[in-house]
């Protein structure tokens, strides 16, 4: 098994670099980064310019099998509320087999598009009826298969559910597959860690927003979690919907980013997702935390949710990385190229996202999420350097958008003018090979799989 590679141009923390020769053990962490190398003869040579694999810190794997079929009018005027509606009908039919073809075609394409890792904040616990599956871990375990067979990393978040809204309504019938006590999550939790371990995975833990956890199981949630790991990542959706910030005002007095400042105690492990609605106070107070924003363009986009004040947030030196959240695009390149057109359109400017060491935007926009999707999956993936995984994406130098262009000039292609299709070439997980030619060797049975779970799911929720 080889574990060297050569790149004649490779995106490094700091920026491109030249002659770069990687090293890695073998668990896949890189023993050495050195630029400058010769190559040597029977070292495979990257085929085009380097980029650290990125990745994708918001995931729910379920969702990828309704892309586009909610896409018509349903009520007078359709909302996240009305989506929300339908997602909940589909997310009651699901079986645990279709789950594990859905998430293993879902990382499979992440892996082509650029995605070497995962954050899968998994709300879906429960059988049809809302009861327990025998094996209380069931859906759990086809997560962690589903990446294991695909070989992307994976951040399990397991998610704790209990109410309706704030003040602790009662859930929904819609909901009863998520809903778990505090010791019965935290049971789970204990049981997963070992299993994650293993597999290289990290566990986490995601309260799924303030509507959901009551203050006083926040805190037991996150004090158990604590005695299994303490430095384990804590994701949590907040301030999405501008209806979410005004009925947490009426509950609290407070928003929901401020009253989480208020009210847990938010650090470098937390990663606050969809923190669309801030204040400048909010802003400050979450950047001084540490904790990551986990922004998610064309799910925010295609969900209505508004639009995150992304200089803002950048001003205050604040962490960020992104997600695919309902998976509308499975594509780093495309949420980036997303995340940038939000910020033009708003503010009639561009290369909005440049920065003084990176003035093209895609290098800027491609590390900014490197760091941020790394501190939010609680992994060693945070690009090419000493001690991280050998996570990284070759482009493919001789497709039309990039042929004959400087290595910057290919990923700004690659961002802003591949027109959807891939410009990928290899994408390497923990020093493995997962990708060859664009194409993972699971990429048409896995499809198929996809394609028969998702027919057997339409079928079943029409
Ligand atoms: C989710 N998705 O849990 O899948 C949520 C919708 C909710 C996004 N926020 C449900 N994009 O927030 O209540
Ligand atoms: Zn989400």
């Amino acid at each position: 098994m080889t574990n060297q590679f050569f790149a004649e141009h490779a995106l490094l923390p700091t920026g491109w670099a030249r002659d770069v020769l990687l090293q890695w053990d073998a668990s896949g962490r890189l023993t050495e980064v050195n630029c400058g190398a010769a190559s040597a003869p029977g070292v495979p040579r990257a085929s085009g310019p380097v980029l650290p694999g990125m990745p994708n810190l918001h995931s729910h794997a379920f969702q990828r099998a309704f892309g586009g079929l909610t896409e018509y009018r349903g009520e007078a005027q359709d909302s996240f509320w009305s989506w929300r509606t339908l997602m909940y009908r589909f997310a009651q039919r699901l079986t645990p087999e279709q789950l594990e073809a859905i998430a293993t075609w879902l990382y499979v394409e992440m892996l082509e598009a650029g995605y070497t890792s995962v954050c899968e904040f998994h709300y879906v616990h429960h059988d049809q009826d809302g009861r327990p599956y025998a094996d209380d871990a069931t859906l759990a375990h086809c997560l962690l298969r589903a990446a294991h067979t695909a070989g992307i990393g994976l951040t399990l978040l397991p998610v704790l559910y209990q109410t309706s809204g704030f003040g602790a309504t009662p859930p929904l019938d819609g909901q009863r597959r998520f809903i778990r006590s505090t010791d019965n999550m935290l049971a789970l939790l204990a049981r997963l860690k070992p299993l994650c371990d293993a597999q290289g995975a990290r566990l986490g833990l995601a309260p799924h927003s303030l509507r959901a956890v009551p203050p006083d199981s926040l805190r037991e949630v996150l004090a158990g979690l604590d005695a299994i790991d303490p430095t384990a990542p804590v994701h949590i959706h907040i301030a999405e919907q501008t209806a979410e910030v005004d009925a947490c005002l009426d509950w609290s007095g407070q928003r929901p980013v401020q009253w989480l400042l208020d009210h847990a105690d938010v650090t470098a492990r937390w990663c606050l997702v969809h923190a669309t609605h801030m204040n400048t106070q909010e802003y400050r107070g979450a950047a001084a935390q540490g904790a990551v924003v986990g922004i998610c363009p064309s799910t925010e986009a295609n969900l209505g949710d508004g639009l995150f004040d992304f200089p803002a947030w950048r001003g205050h030196g604040g962490a960020w990385g992104v997600g695919s959240d309902s998976h509308i695009s499975v594509n780093p390149a495309e949420e980036l190229m997303l995340l940038e057109y939000g910020q033009r359109l708003a503010l009639r400017q561009r290369n909005v996202s440049a920065e003084p060491g990176h003035p093209q935007v895609a290098d800027a926009l491609w590390l900014g999420a490197l760091a941020g999707g790394a501190q939010a999956a609680g992994r060693a993936i945070k690009g090419l350097a000493l001690g991280q995984q050998a996570d990284f994406v070759v482009l493919d130098a001789e497709h039309t958008a990039l042929h004959g262009l400087a290595p910057a000039q290919m990923l700004a292609s690659h961002v802003f003018a591949s027109s959807r299709s891939s410009a990928i070439d290899s994408v390497w997980q923990a020093g493995k090979c997962r990708v060859a030619s664009g194409h993972h060797p699971l990429h048409s049975t896995a499809s198929k799989d996809f394609c028969r779970a998702r027919s057997a799911l339409l079928t079943s929720s029409s």
